[in-house]
């Protein structure tokens, strides 16, 4: 068993070999000007900050033979998995399925939802699209992790208070323990970061726990 002593709100023990590492959208559409996350209005700089420690935490489960899984955040070219009221809504300068500077933004196959060079998946480890913000919702994440036999989860990824907390209130309910890594995740909302953090360690870890990637890592050695 690993222990994270400094863990917030209080250490956090996790058996490596049934403990897998979910790592949230990871993808251009996101991270890089012209996909959707600019077309929403953001500034997507603000998200390489965590570049480094989400490839601490790659690095670290590839070291101890935690399994990986990448999900992207994507829909048929069809769109037939995107419902309407989440293609409408606001007043993005472009919409899922439109052709952007990166292909059709947010559609499966595109140069858009290719997760970053940097972070991106190795041989053997598992990619999923997912047409939802949590990413139990129409794949196949559930039956792949009992198949494991994982009972603990790490995440990063983006945005923190989109899908990452959406998969790992998800989680929670499902029965895993489960660890944010806070310098592998990021909002374009500081405050949005900030303020899951606090939620997810609120009344005794009622979603889980948070700790830093090189804490993480220290656990394992
Ligand atoms: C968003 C995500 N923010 N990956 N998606 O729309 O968090």
């Amino acid at each position: 068993m690993a222990t994270i002593s400094s863990a917030q709100p209080f250490a956090y023990s996790f058996p490596p070999g049934k403990t897998a590492l979910i790592m949230i959208d990871m993808q251009r559409d996101f991270m890089e000007p012209g996909g959707f996350g600019e077309t929403l209005g953001n500034d997507v700089s603000l998200l390489r900050a965590i570049i480094p420690g989400a490839k601490l935490l790659l690095d670290t489960a590839r070291a101890h033979g935690i399994p990986i899984v990448h999900t992207r955040e994507c829909h048929r070219p069809d769109l037939s998995d995107c419902p309407p009221a989440k293609r409408e809504r606001g007043e993005p300068s472009l919409r899922i399925g439109d052709d952007g500077p990166m292909g059709r933004v947010l559609i499966s196959g595109e140069p858009g939802v290719e997760i970053i060079g940097e972070l991106a998946a190795l041989p053997g480890e598992t990619v999923l699209d997912k047409p939802g913000k949590g990413a139990f919702y129409a794949t196949p994440l559930g039956d792949i992790l009992k198949s494991w036999g994982t009972t603990h989860l790490l995440f990063g990824g983006v945005t923190t208070e989109v899908c990452v907390q959406t998969t790992m209130r998800e989680a929670n309910d499902r029965g895993y323990s489960c660890l944010l890594v806070e310098d592998a995740t990021e909002s374009y909302f500081p405050e949005f970061k900030a303020a899951t953090i606090d939620m997810i360690r609120a009344q005794g870890a009622i979603v889980g726990w948070t700790a830093t990637a090189a804490e993480a890592a220290s656990a394992l050695t």
